[in-house]
């Protein structure tokens, strides 16, 4: 329902539209958060469900118009009004001094001092960002640099990317460049959700990133937490009162003003000298760095000196991205031998004479699926470089041919599963090859190794090998059998002690506490990775909810799509994964929303508050959110018990009730005193 708002509602809605632009700003372009996720999340709901009561008061730019309702059919060209230009790359010192020559030798009369900006190279996807009147109105992949997509949808998404910039007053038009990236851990957990949801994981975070940019649904993009560092700026000439910068550092400074994160790791440097030890600085630290890098960027600081030197074809000459070698190693495939995950699906392994990676011993990589094995040409025998991709997972880079022994045979995807012995299917639309088999004991392997995971009921020491042997020797045909399992029967197993029998069915007990949403993401269904099973179990906060609901009521879940819902909806409608759950009921696990303990320091625990009156600047329910989120509780009525009354204007009998029980009394900013870690800073 549309309801007219009074001013004190459209002042409000501007104020927390104000107050969440400034904490997202602080956030992700400061890192130097100004309050907690609870606020935020509080403040961000109030604004919410005001803008459901007066939709008319929605604006593009609100903070809640971050993911678009409809998935798009296609991405649509767009010229670059500014093409993107790539950068000239240069691997060696002597490389650098040619570049430096070069521009030198066509700035013949330059008299003032050259410095260099030196900026790390980040490894991702580059954007153009479009704002008008200092709204965001669109953001295009870079392309072939000239005609790139239209991903604005997608790209409004990135919390670090501002929808309006930050000041009065904007030019007409400016246009923001940066890097679009994910963070390592990010990209861990999105392949570990997607090796779950049995889909081919990504084979390094720049893949995953501009995979993510091209998807149609952005509310699959909005999941992925990408990130994004800006680092330039083009403005219109006679610009408005944002002072044209004269300088790449200047305008980096600007670029962090306007509310974009800008990476920290940038230099001005006075000579190549200088550019080399920035090189070298970063060469090792970069890999403690939460997102990668592959290489430096140097760019001359004069912006009149860049505009003077112009481009090439195909490069500015003004700047260039010095790499750093990606490690490679080449090394002979000696086996391939074939896993069965959780889901059924077989995923070849390469197996090769151990090698020397960034500082790892490395000796298999997966080949994915039959498809990558075919695009890769690889025979048993084959010399083939390998490389860490992205520093963490070992890769299958290409072949090398002329090292092919005579009469080297290609290799054939199983046609039967390795574990069970049944046909394997290929389904001509997949890529992967599949054991479909109910109780193949490799899938039930897999899904054992999945529910004892530590992302799921995290069941500490009953390690793969354990679970083999409880397979192997069937005592454990589903993961409900684990409740069943006594210490004496574990003994039975090989090499299996005592102790040790007794701290796994200790860790096995204490799993039964573990959260709905755990148990859920525990149960390996398709498409349910931890993210999924938290927005399946805040809806559904019962398993009875979840089991009743049909597909249309879970994709009505923003951030599930149809695809998840008919997997969800097909699980538990299921005979055999209904008696499961029974099972699993009534061993004791959680099937329900429990209220999670705070996790905030607790100084107000054992005090009861009251609050009368109007306070200043909190609502009622958000000072008992916050009194509550740190241990205090909030009663209705004043009596002997009360620590404290919260008083704002106008309080009335409560107050006079507290007076004449010397309760003592405290103002609103008295209150926000006993609360500093959860209020702003
Ligand atoms: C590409 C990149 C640039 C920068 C960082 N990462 C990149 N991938 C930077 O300037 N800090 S500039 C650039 C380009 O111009 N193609």
């Amino acid at each position: 329902m549309v309801e007219t708002a009074s001013a004190a509602i459209q002042a409000r809605i501007t104020e927390l539209r104000h107050l969440l632009q400034k904490a997202s700003y602080a956030y992700y372009g400061l890192d130097a958060p100004m309050m907690e996720d609870a606020v935020y999340d509080q403040l961000y709901h109030e604004l919410v469900d005001l803008e459901k009561h007066h939709p008319q008061l929605i604006t593009a730019d609100s903070p809640t118009q971050r993911v678009g309702e409809r998935p798009a059919t296609q991405f649509v060209s767009v010229e670059h009004r500014i093409p993107l230009y790539s950068l000239e790359n240069a691997f060696d010192p002597q490389d650098m001094e040619t570049w430096d020559e070069r521009w030198r030798k066509l700035t013949p009369t330059l008299k003032t001092e050259i410095h260099y900006v030196t900026e790390l190279k980040i490894d991702g996807s580059a954007l153009a960002l479009t704002y008008e009147q200092g709204l965001l109105v669109r953001g295009t992949t870079r392309g072939d640099g000239t005609t790139g997509e239209d991903i604005t949808q997608n790209v409004r998404t990135i919390r670090s990317i501002p929808l309006r910039l930050n000041t009065e007053d904007p030019p007409d038009w400016l246009e923001v460049r940066g890097e679009a990236f994910l963070g390592l851990q990010v990209f861990e957990q999105i392949n570990r959700d997607r090796n779950q949801a049995g889909e081919v994981p990504f084979a390094n975070p720049r893949n995953a990133a501009a995979g993510t940019l091209r998807q149609l649904d952005s509310q699959v993009v909005a999941q992925r937490q990408l990130d994004f560092f800006a680092y330039t700026l083009h403005l219109p000439d006679p610009t408005s009162d944002l002072s044209l910068p004269k300088t790449q550092w200047q305008a980096l400074e600007t670029l962090q003003q306007l509310g974009f994160r800008v990476n920290p790791n940038r230099r001005l440097c006075p000579s190549l000298a200088a550019v080399a030890q920035y090189y070298q600085d970063w060469a090792l630290q970069r890999l403690d760095l939460p997102y990668l890098t592959d290489g430096v960027v140097i760019k001359l600081n004069d912006l009149a000196v860049q505009q003077a030197l112009g481009f090439t074809q195909k490069f500015p000459r003004w700047a260039i991205a010095w790499k750093y070698a990606p490690e490679e190693a080449a090394t002979r495939i000696e086996e391939i031998t074939v896993n069965v995950g959780r889901t059924g699906a077989l995923t070849p392994v390469a197996i090769f004479k151990p090698v020397q990676l960034a500082g790892t011993t490395v000796s298999r990589a997966t080949l994915h699926n039959r498809d990558r094995i075919a695009e890769l040409d690889i025979h048993i025998g084959d010399t083939v470089v390998v490389r860490k991709a992205g520093e963490i997972i070992p890769e299958v880079l290409r072949v090398l041919p002329e090292l092919r022994p005579p009469h080297a045979q290609p290799y054939p995807m199983p046609t039967v599963c390795p574990s069970c012995g049944q046909p394997a299917v290929q389904l001509d639309q997949e890529a992967v090859t599949r054991c479909v088999n109910a109780s193949c004991p490799a899938i039930l392997r897999g899904s054992l190794i999945h529910w004892v995971s530590r992302g799921a009921l995290d069941i500490d020491g009953l390690g793969e090998k354990w679970v083999t042997q409880l397979v192997e020797s069937h005592m454990v045909q589903s993961v409900a059998d684990l409740y069943e399992l006594t210490n004496e029967q574990l003994m039975g197993l090989e090499r299996m002690g005592e102790k040790l029998a007794e701290k796994i069915v200790g860790a096995i007990a204490t799993s039964r506490q573990k959260s709905w949403s755990r148990v859920l993401y525990g149960l390996g269904i398709r498409h349910v990775g931890s993210v999924n099973a938290q927005l399946l179990t805040a809806q559904f906060t019962r398993v009875e909810d979840l089991m009743a609901a049909d597909e249309g009521a879970i994709s009505a879940i923003h951030g599930i799509g149809s695809e998840i819902a008919q997997s969800v909806y097909t699980w538990f409608q299921t005979p055999g994964n209904q008696t499961l759950i029974h099972r699993l009921q009534t061993s004791g696990l959680q099937f329900s929303v429990q209220t999670p303990p705070s996790t905030y320091p607790q100084p107000l625990s054992g005090m009861t508050f009251v609050i009368t009156g109007t306070l200043p600047t909190l609502k009622r329910d958000q000072a008992k959110t916050l009194i509550e989120a740190v241990g205090g509780k909030v009663t209705g009525s004043v009596s002997q018990k009360t620590s404290y009354v919260v008083v704002g204007a106008e309080a009335g009998s409560k107050l006079t009730k507290a007076q004449s029980l010397g309760v003592p009394q405290l103002s609103e900013n008295d209150l926000l005193k006993l609360l500093p870690p959860i209020v702003f800073r």
